[in-house]
């Protein structure tokens, strides 16, 4: 069985960019496949055949024709299927499943994956911590990305980390930008645990 891994967040908050990332990082550890969804297009799963040096085969976009969050909560049957799909042709560890872009309130159902990421950005302004979306709230890793662009939203890091503390209680957040790659190790311990429970 693979472990099943949901990225979810709005829209343009760096969900692609991570997987992209991760994939590139760990494509030689582990067997790995991808699950994207957009509302009318593949534009995402195209995006990464041509980036990626994996067999596209592995990439898989699904078209949910309605709100994200329908897809990835309300109705799984066209991502489990996808997931089935990947499963079946190349059994891998681990699979990514990109939610479509969503608001605050976007969930995963656990009958599609088994943990999920939700990431938001600091462009997107500092108070959304303080919000409580359900995403934030109650996913199992939270990734407030695109941290080169504090100074430039005026966002101070140091207040928003005391939000995301506050809000999260104890379940765990990275901050990130894909100005230093370093900061994907956390992603990466965090699943290489997962991966061996
Ligand atoms: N400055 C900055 N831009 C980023 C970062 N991560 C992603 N982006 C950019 O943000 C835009 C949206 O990223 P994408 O991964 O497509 O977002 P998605 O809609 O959540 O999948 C793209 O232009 C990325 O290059 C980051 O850490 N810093
Ligand atoms: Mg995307």
């Amino acid at each position: 069985m693979s472990l099943k891994i949901g990225i979810a967040g709005p829209v343009g908050s760096g969900k692609t960019s991570i997987i992209e990332q991760l994939t590139n990082a760990l494509k030689n550890e582990y067997s790995l496949g991808i699950v994207t969804n957009d509302i009318y297009t593949t534009e995402d799963a195209n995006y990464l055949k041509k980036t990626l040096d994996l067999d596209e085969n592995r990439i898989i976009g699904v078209e949910t024709g309605g709100c994200p969050h329908t897809a990835i909560r309300d109705d799984i049957t066209m991502n489990a299927k996808a997931v089935e799909e990947l499963e079946t042709n190349f059994h891998p560890d681990i699979i990514f499943v990109e939610s479509g872009g969503d608001n605050l309130s976007a969930t995963f159902s656990y009958e599609l994956v088994d943990y999920y990421l939700y990431v938001i950005d600091v462009a997107q302004g500092a108070d959304i911590p303080r919000k409580k979306g359900a995403g934030l709230l109650f996913c199992d890793l939270l990734v407030v990305n695109k941290t080169d662009l504090a100074p430039y939203v005026n966002v101070n890091l140091t207040s928003m980390e005391e939000d995301v503390k506050a809000n999260r209680k104890n379940k765990p957040y990275i901050f990130l930008s894909n100005k230093k790659p370093e900061g994907l190790n956390e992603i990466i311990q965090w699943l290489s645990v997962l991966k061996e429970a």
